[in-house]
C-alpha cells in the first residue's frame, strides 16, 4: 500500500494555468500585429538563437507559421471540453485571464458579449467545483492603447475596464489578479528589447514600473469597492539569485541589486495593496563576476532553462514577513517528451511543502499550464502542457504527468512510492 510522506493542508486548491492570448486563438492586440509583423524576422533568426539538440527536435521552430498565434488551441470555443479535462485529472481550481482587447475593442466602447462570454467561462467553472482565479492583464493591450503600459494614462484605462468588468463578474469569481509579472514585460520589452514595442531604454523600464503599479494600487481599491469580499494580488515571477562565490563581495553586490529590481521592487511598491502573494517561479540564477548563469543544472528543459526546485524554497522563506497567504500560480516547463514533467512538480513541491512546514502560508499551486499554447516571441514549439495539444486537428491529449499530477492531488500530498 502507498504512504503518504507529505501532507498539503487541508483545502489546498490544486490546479492549472493558462492566459487567453496564448489558448483562445482569433485575438487581435498588440501582440498579434506585433508577431504579423515579426514572424518572418523571427523565423530567420532560429539558427543562432536555438542549440543544435533544439532545431533537430522542434524543426517547426524553422516555419514562419510557428510564430503566429492564429487559432492556437482554439480555447475560446472549447472551454467546456478543457474544464472536463481539468476536472478529471483531479484539479479543483483553475487561473486563466480576460482578454481586455476583446472587452473593450474600441476606446470606451464595452462589449457585452464578451463578457457574457466571460460569465459563461466562470459558470462553466463553478459547474465543475473548480475556483477561478482571473488575470485581468496578461501583457497584451487593445489596438487603440497607443503605447500600451508605456502610457502615462495606463493605470487610468486600466482601472475603467477593471471597473466594467469587476461590476459584471464579481458576483462569480472571488480571485482576482491584477497583472501578470510585470518585471518580465519591463525586462524583456524595455531592456532587452525582444517583446513588444521592443524599446531599449532604462529609463523607459522605470516609467513602466511606475505606471503598473499605480494600475495596480489604483484597481485594488476599485475592486474592493465594487466588490468587497474579492481577495486582490498581481503574480511576481521570482527568480532565486545567488552569488556563484559566496565570500565574492561584488557578486553579492550584484545578487542584491538583481534580486531588488526582479522580486522586490514591485511588490514594495504595490505593498498594503495586496490580499495574497501570487508567485511564478521558472528560474534560478548564479552571479558570477563574469555575468549570470556561470554554473549550470545537468537538468535543463526544452527551453534550456534551469531545472532547480530547490530554489523556491528560500524565496517562500523570504515572504513569510509579509503574512499574507500565497499562491504559486504557475510553475512549469517545456517538455515536449513529457519525461521530466512528473519529477518536475514532485521536487517542486517537495520544496513547497517544507517552507509550508516553516510556517508559511502556501494554499495553493497551479501548474503552468493546463494545456500545451503559444510561448509568445517563441511560438508553439515549447510544449508546457500537462495536455498535449495536436495544433492541425486540435486534438488534446493528456500526458501521463497529468495523471502522476492527479494521484498527488487526490492524496492531498506526496506519496512515497519507495514505500509501497
Ligand atoms: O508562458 C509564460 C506565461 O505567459 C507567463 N509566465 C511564464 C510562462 C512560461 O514562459
Amino acid at each position: 500500500m502507498s504512504q503518504i510522506k507529505l501532507k498539503f493542508p487541508e483545502n489546498f486548491l490544486w490546479g492549472a494555468a493558462t492566459s487567453a492570448y496564448q489558448v483562445e486563438g482569433g485575438n487581435k492586440n498588440n501582440w498579434s500585429e506585433w508577431e504579423k509583423a515579426n514572424a518572418k524576422r523571427l523565423t530567420s533568426e532560429t539558427k543562432k538563437k536555438w542549440q543544435k539538440w533544439q532545431q533537430e527536435k522542434f524543426p517547426e521552430m524553422f516555419e514562419e507559421k510557428n510564430y503566429i498565434s492564429g487559432r492556437a488551441c482554439d480555447h475560446y470555443n472549447r472551454y467546456e471540453e478543457d474544464f472536463d479535462i481539468a476536472k478529471q485529472l483531479g484539479h479543483n481550481a483553475h487561473r486563466f485571464s480576460i482578454e481586455w482587447s476583446r472587452i473593450e475593442p474600441e476606446e470606451g466602447k464595452f462589449d457585452e458579449k464578451e463578457i457574457e462570454h466571460y460569465r459563461k467561462v466562470l459558470k462553466a467553472l463553478r459547474a465543475r467545483k473548480i475556483e477561478p482565479f482571473v488575470t485581468l492583464w496578461h501583457w497584451t493591450n487593445p489596438l487603440w492603447l497607443k503605447n500600451g503600459e508605456l502610457n502615462k494614462k495606463f493605470p487610468k484605462y486600466f482601472s475603467r475596464y477593471v471597473k466594467f468588468v469587476i461590476e459584471k463578474l464579481g458576483d462569480l469569481n472571488n480571485f482576482w489578479i491584477t497583472l501578470n509579472e510585470p518585471t518580465s514585460v519591463i525586462f524583456s520589452s524595455y531592456i532587452q528589447g525582444a517583446w513588444p514595442p521592443q524599446k531599449r531604454n532604462p529609463f523607459k523600464a522605470l516609467c513602466v514600473y511606475k505606471n503598473l503599479a499605480a494600475a495596480h494600487n489604483l484597481t485594488y481599491s476599485e475592486i474592493h469597492r465594487i466588490a468587497p469580499q474579492a481577495k486582490v494580488g498581481f503574480s511576481n515571477i521570482m527568480i532565486y539569485i545567488e552569488p556563484t562565490h559566496k565570500w565574492h563581495l561584488l557578486e553579492k553586490l550584484i545578487v542584491k541589486i538583481s534580486d531588488y529590481f526582479s522580486n522586490r521592487k514591485f511588490l514594495k511598491m504595490t505593498n498594503g495593496n495586496n490580499d495574497f502573494l501570487a508567485i511564478q517561479y521558472y528560474f534560478h540564477k548564479k552571479i558570477s563576476f563574469f555575468g549570470m548563469n556561470a554554473e549550470k543544472n545537468k537538468n535543463v528543459s526544452d527551453l534550456d532553462w534551469d531545472i532547480s526546485p530547490e530554489g523556491i524554497y528560500p524565496l517562500l522563506k523570504s515572504l513569510k514577513k509579509y503574512n499574507l497567504p500565497i499562491y504559486i500560480t504557475e510553475n512549469g516547463l517545456a517538455d515536449k517528451e513529457d519525461k521530466l514533467r512528473s519529477a518536475f512538480i514532485k521536487e517542486h513541491l517537495k520544496w513547497i511543502h517544507r517552507a509550508i512546514a516553516e510556517k508559511v502560508d502556501v494554499r495553493g499551486y497551479f501548474y503552468w499550464s493546463l494545456l500545451d499554447n503559444f510561448e509568445w516571441d517563441k511560438g508553439f514549439w515549447p510544449r508546457f502542457g500537462l495536455v498535449e495539444i495536436n495544433y492541425e486537428t486540435l486534438e488534446r491529449k493528456i500526458r501521463p504527468s497529468a495523471w502522476e499530477y492527479k494521484k498527488i492531488i487526490e492524496a492531498n500530498g506526496i506519496i512515497d512510492e519507495s514505500k509501497s
